[in-house]
């Protein structure tokens, strides 16, 4: 049977905007207030997934969420209609506002942690939606998000869904940025790399001084046990506080692993030594590639602004890998240069492509955060929701229904227009149609 790896990339939303509302993320802070267009954002984010359908991977479509998000304003006490409600949310705070309409559900790497079925112990693909605790606009995300997972993972027999972990800074969890998983075929039994930014239930052990550190390590065992995830396949291992304050706000800004490769940089891990020892016990196979970059070869800012490590690596049907990396890389020559090394480097990436998905870098989002990954057998694909996997009449339909809804500029003034709530609303009821979603919106139930 074949087992294969799909992506689901985030659809970016229709308020697409730069708040720079994420401490501790560079390009977010430093994108603030600039002009955003959603609608390129969108098409940038759909040719991506178009491109890698026609290099042969099974590709996914993950909706976005109803933003803004009046649920949430009302709750935080404004009233009266939609219209009072946003220019009352706006008079009170702007950010308050551009909170409620971040469109940062496109980040899927942040939607959830999937285990494959090869690793759990009830042999179903298990997720939790992730609490993203740690930003009060990313909080906003978690009960739709397992609404959609539902309706795209509907069936019982293989799909298994977990309640995000409790609202709180203890168990913040990001979710797939700070998983990986080794393995040796997508449907063997693989190592799950857990990597965690501090302990919450203890002071005394590092943690970065001036950024955030997002995920816990008692976030990370709880997916784990709530997984099922033994621990000969599971390794707990924490980011360097360091990196963290340099900018490295999710592990995968830092380190992307795919099947028997693991690219990171040297800096990545607090005990590197240590924690590379425990992978290759646990990999078992002979056959790893640990791809470790030095600080020579590539600085922690040319990492951060590159976005180097947040490239996605896939294994193409001929069973090479390439790399999916942000036109930022191209353009550094020294990220370029080494990224010539290393195709031509004994191992098995042998391949670059680059993209323009620079409408989410400028919010700290690269290749690899735009996308959840999901290794199912054949059987559990076709038990997947197949309104959601991309096809070439589903990519003409996506762009269609994007340049009829999106706006090509958005300020964050124009985040209190009744107009857009309403534009967003009808473009989303659309999507559920498109993708066979059901009624995952609260507008619609
Ligand atoms: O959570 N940016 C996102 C970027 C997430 C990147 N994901 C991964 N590394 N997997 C974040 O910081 C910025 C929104 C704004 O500032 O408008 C934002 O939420």
């Amino acid at each position: 049977m074949k087992n294969i790896e799909v992506n689901f990339d985030g659809l970016v939303g229709p308020t697409h905007n730069y708040a720079g509302l994420s401490e501790g993320n560079v390009a977010s802070v430093s994108s603030a207030k600039n002009t955003s267009s959603p609608k390129n954002a969108a098409l940038q984010g759909l040719k991506k997934m178009k491109s890698l359908c026609d290099l042969g991977l099974s590709q996914g479509v993950f909706a976005p969420q109803e933003r803004p998000d009046i649920y949430t304003l009302k709750r935080l006490g404004f009233h009266g209609s939609d219209a009072q409600i946003l220019s009352a949310a706006y008079k009170a705070s702007p950010t308050l506002l551009a909170s409620c309409c971040s469109a940062s559900t496109m980040w899927t790497a942040n939607a959830a942690t999937v285990s494959p079925s090869a690793d759990t112990s009830n042999n179903k693909v298990h997720f939790t939606a992730a609490n993203l605790a740690n930003k009060f606009h990313r909080s906003l995300e978690p009960k739709t998000t397992s609404n959609i997972l539902k309706a795209i993972f509907c069936d019982e027999r293989y799909f298994q869904h977990h309640q995000h972990l409790n609202d709180n800074e203890h168990f913040g969890d990001e979710g797939a940025a700070n998983h990986t998983r080794l393995c040796a075929d997508y449907g063997e039994r693989g190592v799950e790399i857990f990597t965690f930014g501090r302990y919450a239930f203890d002071k005394n052990k590092p943690r970065p001084q001036k950024y955030p550190a997002r995920q816990t390590f008692e976030a990370s065992q709880a997916i784990a046990r709530l997984h099922g995830i033994t621990d000969n396949n599971a390794i707990f291992v924490q980011q360097n506080p360091d990196v963290i304050d340099q900018g490295v706000f999710h592990n995968d800004v830092i380190s992307v692993g795919n099947q028997n490769v693991l690219f990171y940089h040297e800096q990545a891990y607090l005990n590197n030594a240590s924690f590379k020892a425990e992978v290759v016990d646990k990999f078992k196979g002979d056959n790893l590639h640990l791809i470790e970059v030095s600080t020579e070869q590539v600085s922690i800012k040319d990492a951060v602004s590159t976005y180097l490590f947040n490239t996605q690596i896939i294994t193409l049907q001929d069973g090479s890998m390439a790399i999916i990396a942000p036109m930022h890389c191209r353009e550094n020559t020294r990220v370029y240069d080494y990224l010539q090394t290393l195709i031509a480097a004994n191992n098995p990436i042998n391949n670059i492509h680059f993209f323009d998905v620079n409408e989410s870098m400028k919010n700290g989002g690269g290749p690899a955060c735009l996308r959840l990954r999901v290794a199912l057998t054949e059987q559990e694909l076709c038990a997947v929701n197949s309104s959601c996997i991309m096809t070439n009449t589903l990519y003409e339909q996506l762009v269609e229904w994007v340049n009829k809804h999106y706006r090509d500029k958005l300020i964050i003034d124009d985040l209190r227009d009744p107009q857009l709530l309403i534009e967003s609303r009808f473009a989303l009821d659309e999507l559920t149609q498109l993708l066979n979603l059901g009624s995952v919106y609260r507008f619609q139930q």
